[in-house]
C-alpha cells in the first residue's frame, strides 16, 4: 500500500502523524539506536525519516538496514544529498528546497538520482521543502547554501508553498532546521495549512510536548522530532498521548 496514499488518507481523517528522524551518521553506533526504535514500536509510531544534511557515503544504507531489521514501521529517505538513497528504504522524500534558489537542490541532486530510482522502483514522493528562519544557522542552510524564508512572512511562506502543489508536489514539508531555537510558528502553519490541498510536514526544533501540540493544533499532518527523542526516548510517550487526544477527537461518535 503506497505511503503517499496512507499519509492522505490520515490527513484527510485528520489523524495527526508523528516522524521520528534518525540522522545516520549519529546512529553509527546502532546499539545505541536500539532503544529508541524500541521505543517506536511500543508507541506506534507513523514513520521513521532517515536523512540528515552532512552523511557519510555508506551510513544511510547501514543504518536503514538495522531500523528495517527491528521494525515494521515505514522507513522514508529524507535525503540531503543524492548519495543518501538506498534500496532498503519503503519510499523517499523526493526534496526541492523551493525556499532557495540553489539549482543542485532544487533540481540537480534529483538528477543525479533519477535512474537509479527508477530501477529499484522505489516509491518517490514529491515533496516541496521550505526552509524558515528558526533563529540560528542550522546545518541545512549552510549544507545548501540558501537562505531561509523569515519566519515572521506567512504570506510569502504559504505562497511558495502553494507554488509547489502547483507544480505538482504531493506533501509540503516546513523545515525550521535540525535543532532550531524557534519551530515553525503556529502562523505560518495555519495559514499554509488554510490554502494547501496537499498533507503538510513540519519540523525542526520541536522538541517538547506542548510545542508537538502547538504545531498540530495548527494543522501539521506530520511532525518530525529528531535531536530530542535521540536523546530523551522516554520523552515519547507523552506526544503519543497528545497524538492520541487528537486522534479520539476525530472519531466519530456514536449516537
Ligand atoms: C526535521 O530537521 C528536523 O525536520 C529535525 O529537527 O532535530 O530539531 O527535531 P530536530
Amino acid at each position: 500500500f503506497p505511503i503517499l496514499k496512507q499519509i492522505q488518507q490520515q490527513s484527510q481523517a485528520q489523524h495527526p502523524m508523528l516522524a521520528v528522524l534518525i540522522d545516520p551518521d549519529k546512529a553509527q553506533d546502532q546499539e545505541a539506536l536500539r532503544p529508541l526504535i524500541q521505543h517506536c514500536n511500543q508507541h506506534q509510531v507513523d514513520f521513521i525519516f532517515v536523512g540528515g544534511s552532512t552523511v557519510q557515503k555508506g551510513h544511510t544504507s547501514q543504518t536503514v538496514q538495522f531500523i528495517k531489521e527491528n521494525t515494521k514501521i515505514p522507513v522514508l529517505l529524507f535525503p540531503g544529498h543524492s548519495n543518501q538513497i538506498c534500496e532498503q528504504a519503503d519510499a523517499l522524500l523526493f526534496l526541492s528546497l523551493i525556499s532557495g534558489r540553489n539549482p543542485e537542490f532544487l533540481i540537480g541532486h534529483h538528477i543525479k538520482a533519477a535512474q537509479t530510482l527508477r530501477k529499484w522502483q522505489m516509491e518517490t514522493i514529491p515533496t516541496g521543502y521550505l526552509l524558515i528562519d528558526g533563529g540560528r544557522i542550522t546545518s541545512v542552510a549552510a549544507v545548501s547554501q540558501t537562505i531561509p524564508l523569515p519566519a515572521d512572512q506567512a504570506e510569502l511562506i504559504a505562497s511558495t508553498a502553494l507554488a509547489g502543489t502547483l507544480l505538482g508536489m504531493k506533501l509540503i514539508y516546513l523545515e525550521a532546521g535540525s535543532g532550531a531555537l524557534q519551530a515553525v510558528t503556529e502562523e505560518v502553519i495555519s495559514l499554509s495549512k488554510q490554502q494547501l490541498d496537499v498533507p503538510l510536514i513540519v519540523g525542526g526544533g520541536i522538541n517538547n510536548a506542548e510545542k508537538a501540540q502547538r504545531a498540530w493544533q495548527a494543522g501539521a499532518d506530520i511532525i518530525v522530532m529528531g535531536n530530542s527523542l535521540e536523546q530523551t526516548p522516554d520523552l515519547l510517550p507523552k506526544i503519543i498521548e497528545i497524538r492520541q487526544n487528537f486522534r479520539e477527537k476525530t472519531e466519530i461518535q456514536p449516537n
